[in-house]
């Protein structure tokens, strides 16, 4: 009802389609049978999928555990391609998930929540979009992602460029034709890092403006065999089960052995193991404290960077894309296809821009140190404003008028992941200060969204209205993630999980590190114990 001023009362606003949407309005919809109302900024569902459609675009999750774990006769009935299936493919299934389920039918497109106020006579949320609509929704559920505002840095002159700009996350639906032009891309995060290989395939030249060197795992990407696929099928009870318990949301089987617990021949032996496993099994199924002892992460990122010198023919080159400032696993793991081999290519050059910073952006290309690389096409591989920066889009007002950004103008602050004070009603999935990011996120997702119509169903049953974040609870929540964070790797690099890749964010460590086992366990006990950390009310939660 674009330009209609007529408020539509409703039980839910779920906003955002992607994995966590989808998932949330079947669960209120169709098992609570709440009348609920998904919108959605894009013109169809898949949320990152939809956005991220740079070419090597695929997931790095493996892709049988990248997928939905509620609903036994879609995870028997739909078959991947390969182990990491690229952006077309995961697309496809998340739209094949909207159809099974008939999940676009309550939702707007093409539409952006602009504000959700929280109306203290009536206990309700006014949530009003771009489009015009007015709802008066009992509950908001924001799956608005963690990595769905793209950030392109403020390079002077950034707009006088008269080529071709792209933004990763934001990728023309059309594709780019790369043919026969010369490309910069800038960034060398996993995005960079996935388009890179083929964009040089593609280009007549590229160049490659990077900040940071990063440590890389090889995919070891194919295609899966039906066979093992199917053997994978029968057992995905005990592999589910196995990976909600785990701390990463895989089903791995984890080292409990210290890098320091073996000689040096074995260890070498046991990291080329994972290296030809390849994938987040490099992490999980060798040592268990690459995440915890500088020390033994020291000896891993010394052995990837051996294998960088190795595939790198030019040894300055090779130099140039070692990293040397922040210890392996610090920063989000690459699983990487081809990227340094691609080095080896005649038509691709390094810029390291440490060395050479970028000056400006001109009408016909970029000047770094006092060079001028003229381009037709820059490619923004500069990644997300995450975790906070889809919440900042929306003016967001819980109790007394308070607003969620003013409230987390020093750092976001929830009661696990999930609530934040002042904000009856209003539910984050993978909020900040839940595992989110620092997981396999579907397992997260669909831990986030029970735990909702959890919470939904226990108010119906008792005949209550509200409920909201004790701030005592939430106090310490933020200090027990915190504390989880500080012995990590995590500390020791500048990345955006501390908010350091945007200009002005605060330090701050914002996904939960202690493991999505160890995350579910909190959940399941705050349950038990009748939602400790929350005051749940049958009228006005002031009174
Ligand atoms: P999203 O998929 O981000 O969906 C959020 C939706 O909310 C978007 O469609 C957005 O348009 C919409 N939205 C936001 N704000 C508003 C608003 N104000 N109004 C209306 N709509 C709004 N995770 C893994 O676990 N494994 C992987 O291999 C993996 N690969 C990734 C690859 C890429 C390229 C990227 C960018 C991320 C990847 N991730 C991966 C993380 C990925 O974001 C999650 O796995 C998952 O897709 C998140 O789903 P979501 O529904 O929570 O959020
Ligand atoms: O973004 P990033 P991304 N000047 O922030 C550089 C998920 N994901 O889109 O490292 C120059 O990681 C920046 O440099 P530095 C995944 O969770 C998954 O690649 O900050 N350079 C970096 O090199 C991932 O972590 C997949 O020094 C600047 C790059 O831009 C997350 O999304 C694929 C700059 C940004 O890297 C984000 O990934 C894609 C500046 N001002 C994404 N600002 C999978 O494979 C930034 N950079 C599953």
């Amino acid at each position: 009802m674009p330009g209609s001023t007529k408020v539509r009362e409703l039980d839910a606003v779920v906003i955002g389609a992607g994995f966590s949407g989808l998932f949330m309005n079947h669960r209120l919809r169709d098992t609570l049978g709440l009348d609920v109302q998904v919108i959605e900024a894009g013109s169809d569902v898949g949320g990152t999928w939809y956005w991220n459609r740079y070419p090597g675009a695929r997931c790095d999750s493996e892709a049988y555990m990248y997928c939905f774990g509620f609903d036994r006769d879609l995870m028997q009935q739909w078959e991947w391609s390969g182990k990491y299936p690229e952006q077309p493919e995961i697309l496809r299934y998340l739209g094949h998930v909207a159809d099974r389920f008939d999940l676009r039918r309550n939702t707007s497109f093409n539409t952006r929540v602009r504000s959700a106020h929280f109306h203290e006579e009536s206990n309700r949320w006014d949530v009003e979009t771009d489009a015009g609509e007015r709802y008066r929704s009992r509950f908001v559920i924001t799956a608005i992602g963690c990595l769905s505002t793209g950030q392109i840095p403020d390079f002077r002159g950034r707009d006088t460029f008269t080529g071709e700009a792209y933004h990763t996350g934001a990728w023309p639906h059309e594709g780019v034709d790369f043919a026969g032009k010369k490309v910069a891309v800038i960034g060398t995060g996993s995005s960079g890092v996935q388009s890179i290989p083929v964009i040089a395939r593609q280009a007549d030249h590229l160049t490659v403006f990077q900040r940071t060197p990063q440590y890389m795992i090889p995919a070891r990407h194919g295609n899966v065999d039906k066979a093992v696929l199917d053997e994978i099928k029968k057992e995905y009870d005990t592999i589910y089960d196995k990976a909600r318990h785990s701390t990463g949301g895989f089903p791995y089987d984890v080292q409990d052995r210290s890098a320091f617990d073996v000689e040096d021949a074995e260890r070498r032996r046991i990291l080329e193991e994972g290296w030809e496993m390849g994938g987040f099994k490099f992490m999980f199924s060798t040592f268990s404290d690459l995440r915890t002892s500088l020390t033994a992460s020291e000896l891993a990122g010394e052995f990837i960077r051996g294998k960088i010198r190795e595939t790198v023919n030019d040894p300055e080159l090779a130099q140039k894309l070692l990293p040397l400032d922040h210890p392996f696993g610090s920063k989000r793991i690459l699983i990487d296809t081809d990227y340094f081999e691609t080095y080896n290519r005649d038509n691709v050059e390094l810029v390291d821009i440490n060395a050479e910073p970028i000056v400006e952006i001109t009408e016909t290309g970029i000047t770094a140190g006092d060079t001028h690389h003229d381009v037709d096409v820059i490619v923004y591989a500069t990644g997300f404003d995450a975790m906070t920066g889809s919440f900042n889009r929306i003016d967001i007002r819980g109790l007394d008028g308070q607003r969620l950004k003013d409230k987390w103008a020093a750092g976001p602050r929830t009661y696990l992941g999930l609530t934040s004070a002042g904000f009856p009603n209003l539910f984050m999935i993978t909020g900040p200060g839940s595992p989110s990011v620092l997981s396999n996120m579907p397992i997260s997702i669909e831990q986030h969204v029970e735990m909702i119509s959890g919470i939904v169903s226990h108010l119906d049953r008792n005949e209550l209205e509200l409920i909201e974040a004790e701030v005592r609870a939430e106090d310490a929540w933020v200090e027990h993630v915190n504390e989880v964070a500080e012995p990590t790797m995590f500390m020791h690099a500048n990345s955006w999980y501390l908010g350091a890749n945007i200009p002005g964010k605060p330090r701050v460590f914002m996904p939960y590190a202690g493991g999505v086992g160890a995350y579910r366990q909190h959940c399941d006990k705050v349950v038990a114990n009748g939602y400790e950390g929350f005051t749940l009310s049958p009228g006005s939660v002031k009174a």
